[in-house]
């Protein structure tokens, strides 16, 4: 039978063997054949972090790029939205982040980008949340659900400060969420569709500085700012040096639903 039997201790024993290890043949075997992963990487992401490690210090990279993460105060193992998306991470909201190194393969200029995660929101609806951040040498990029009575997930840039946004979400639910930037124009979609636009991102998005996921800083991405950081879950982030078009988004919502 095909590895689609798999179960959470599945999956757990995958991360296990990737831990540590980097991704071994057996590892990357098991990637393909999850439909999830599968969908993920044939769009040839720049990185991917499964979340999927129980125990050790990083976040490995299921693309192969070897971006592996270094987990601050994460907890690992708790099942995800879907059996195909394995485990996830936990964020406590003061210190948690995995924290990616810089590097020149997330220098994307002005082009198009995008960023695919699953969360789940623990936080009452008025304090600040960040997904992801990236700040340096004058630039500044968020993912992050804003301060306030906002139940919405939103890219802060500094010109336009949470102008493009997905529909409403539900506290404590588990949700599919993919930011594109297109032709300088932000789009969200939430749960596979297509929820908002912005117009007007010149944003140079070379990110030369560390990415955090989970966790804002102020300038040293060394140094979190405990009030922003993100309470809840997040899962299976991927970031491309393009753009995933509605039809990709989609069949990535959906491959993590196959039985
Ligand atoms: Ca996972």
């Amino acid at each position: 039978m095909p590895l689609l039997l798999s179960t959470h201790r599945f999956f757990a024993s995958v991360a296990a063997l990737v831990v540590g290890l980097g991704i071994s043949s057996a590892a990357a075997r098991a990637e393909e054949s999850n439909p999830y992963a599968a969908a993920v990487l044939a769009d040839r992401p720049i990185s991917f972090h499964r979340c999927d490690e129980t125990e050790g210090k990083y976040a490995q990279d299921a693309t192969g790029n070897e971006h592996r993460g270094a987990l601050k105060n994460v907890n690992g193992g708790e099942p995800s939205a879907h059996p195909a998306l394995g485990t996830c991470f936990a964020f406590n909201g003061k210190s948690s982040r995995v924290q990616i190194p810089a590097h020149s393969d997330y220098k994307v200029g002005k082009g198009d980008f995008s960023v695919e995660f699953w969360f789940n929101c623990h936080d009452p609806m008025n304090s600040r949340g960040e997904i992801l951040k990236f700040k340096g040498e004058g630039k500044d990029f968020g993912i992050l659900k804003p301060l306030g009575n906002s139940n919405f997930i939103a890219v802060a840039r500094p010109d336009r400060p949470f102008q493009a946004q997905t529909d409403p979400f539900s506290i404590r639910v588990w949700h599919h969420a993919v930011y594109v930037r297109r032709g300088g124009v932000d789009h969200w979609y939430l749960d596979g569709s297509l929820t908002g636009t912005s117009t007007g991102n010149s944003l140079v998005m070379d990110m030369n500085a560390d990415i955090l996921i989970g966790a804002d800083h102020h300038g040293d991405p060394n140094r979190v700012a405990r009030d922003n950081c993100w309470n809840g879950l997040i899962d299976e982030l991927a970031i491309y040096a393009s753009a995933l078009t509605p039809e990709q988004v989609e069949a990535h919502y959906k491959a993590a639903q196959a039985k």
